[in-house]
């Protein structure tokens, strides 16, 4: 090879490399220039064929490329590594000013919104709650309450059979059933205050009845309670859950199996009377099936619907829109 092939290696050695935008093609271009057989390796073998007086600057020539050759690889390699750092760092930033996804914030359900409001409101007076299972015996769901096997009564409560001796309960008396006989067995009671709120079932769906719905009751159980301490304690509920001191509450006889005497419950409400609810002083057959002593004790139930409640306090006119799940619906009771 002659002077003039080997001063054109090092700039087409730098145009060869720049032209590279990997690691891979760089290696494949540098082995033409420094692989066994690449263009500076042969123009080192041709030294040999050189006079001794020629050969120390002609190697002296090939070593100046050769190392112009290294550096300018290296320079590429450089190049491409920081070029692909960069790539990779832009794809992996992250964009700290954006603004931040939000979850969506959940809300209590209206009727959930009701049962707290109520809990709160009858523990302030002295009230415990009581919960119990919605799969009853048919004992706890009605016998112990006076409606005996083949009593029309059971026809009332329009049932769902789990089987032949349990029902989903049909009311939440049957808490309160469970209660006082607990409260006997470890002497806690009588006397005894307490509500029951809670699902119940009933065969039943129309604009104004879900096979689900929620109902409290209360019961106070002690030596001395009267109609007329029901009547206060109601109508204390129903100011305070209404927030409206000047609400009245009015009784129309009635019957219900598990009390005696019973009455249905009316509020003052916009110049005229709405049923609210029922109850009545427990039956001594309810005392009698608990193992309670009807002769020293007395006491009172009441049971509202809370999805009832519900309505009224916040001007809702559909039952089945709590069934829904509309969130344009729920979203209202933030
Ligand atoms: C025991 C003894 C007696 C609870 C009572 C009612 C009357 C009543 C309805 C109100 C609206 C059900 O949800 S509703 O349809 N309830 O009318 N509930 S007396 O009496 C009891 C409870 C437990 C041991």
């Amino acid at each position: 090879m002659t002077m003039q092939n080997l001063e054109q290696i090092l700039p087409q050695a730098q145009r060869d490399f720049a032209a590279c935008d990997t690691i891979q093609d760089l290696e494949q271009v540098k082995s033409r220039y420094l692989g066994k057989s690449g263009l500076l390796t042969e123009q080192l073998k041709g030294l040999g064929k050189l006079s001794a007086e020629e050969r120390p600057a002609a190697g002296a020539a090939i070593n100046v490329v050769k190392q112009g050759v290294e550096d300018a690889l290296k320079a590429r390699r450089d190049a491409i590594l920081n070029a692909e750092q960069a790539r990779q760092l832009a794809i992996e930033s992250i964009d700290v000013t954006l603004p931040a996804r939000s979850h969506g914030k959940g809300g209590l359900h209206p009727v959930t919104l009701t049962m707290n409001r109520l809990e709160q409101i009858f523990q302030s007076i002295g009230f415990e709650v009581a919960e119990g299972p919605e799969i009853e015996t048919d004992f706890y769901n009605f016998t112990a309450l006076n409606i005996p096997e083949d009593h029309p009564a059971r026809a009332m409560h329009d049932t769902f059979y789990i089987d032949d001796k349990h029902v989903l309960r049909t009311h939440t008396s049957p808490v309160q059933v469970h209660y006082m006989q607990n409260a006997l067995k470890d002497k806690s009671g009588p006397p005894l205050k307490i509500i029951a709120p809670g699902r119940v079932y009933r065969v039943d769906s129309d604009a104004t009845h879900s096979p689900m719905f929620h109902q409290v009751e209360g019961l106070w159980v002690d030596e001395e309670v009267s109609f007329a301490n029901l009547k206060g304690v109601v109508q204390d509920f129903l100011q305070r859950f209404f927030e409206r001191d000047d609400l009245q509450v009015r009784f129309r006889p009635s019957f219900f199996p598990f009390t005696e005497p019973s009455a249905e419950m009316d509020m003052s409400w916009n110049g005229g009377w709405l049923e609210i609810g029922g109850c009545g002083m427990v039956h001594p057959e309810v005392f009698r099936h608990v193992g309670i002593d009807s002769e020293k004790y007395r006491g009172f139930a009441f049971g509202l619907g809370v999805e009832r409640l519900t309505m009224l306090r916040y001007g809702v006119n559909d039952l089945r829109l709590f069934f829904n799940n509309d969130l344009r619906f729920l979203q209202q009771f933030g």
